[in-house]
């Protein structure tokens, strides 16, 4: 395993529900370091860009109200092996498999508002990170 930088971005319910603070607390406490963080308001341009394989779907449009719908943390995350232990700390897609000790399991209110967005591979890393920070 190598020391990884992974995008991770609280989505819009996570600040609205008052969770940032417990959802960072879980990451940090697992030995990861933030090394960068700042809110934005996302616009359906770059969640067509970011979203490009689920943007065909039909809970796309609900997918862009939510994400649109207040500001999200973006945030850059390093540590050996970040990238897949922080998507095990987030937990399942699908609302109904999210595991309860995960973020999902514990505090998701649907497959929609699900709290929080890690990237899934160093591809994926490597281009969020620049989308969102450069
Ligand atoms: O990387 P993930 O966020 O775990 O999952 P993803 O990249 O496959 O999908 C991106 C987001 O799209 C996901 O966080 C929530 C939404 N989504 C994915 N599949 C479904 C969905 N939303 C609904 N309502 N139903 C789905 O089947």
């Amino acid at each position: 395993m190598s020391k990884e930088r992974t995008y991770v971005m609280l989505k819009p319910d996570a600040l609205q529900r008052g969770l940032a603070g417990e959802i960072i607390r879980r990451i940090e406490a697992k030995g990861y370091r933030l090394v960068q963080a700042k809110t934005i308001v996302l616009d359906e341009p770059i969640l067509r860009e970011h979203y490009a394989h689920i943007a065909d779907k039909p809970f796309f449009p609900e997918t862009v109200e939510y994400m649109t719908s207040g500001p999200v943390l973006a945030m850059i995350w390093e540590g050996e092996n970040a990238i897949a232990g922080i998507r095990q700390l987030m937990g399942a897609t699908k609302f109904a498999d999210a595991k309860a000790g995960t973020i999902r399991g514990d505090f998701a209110s649907s497959t929609t508002f699900n709290l929080i967005h890690g990237s899934d591979s160093p591809e994926a890393a490597e281009i969020e990170i620049k989308r969102f920070f450069e």
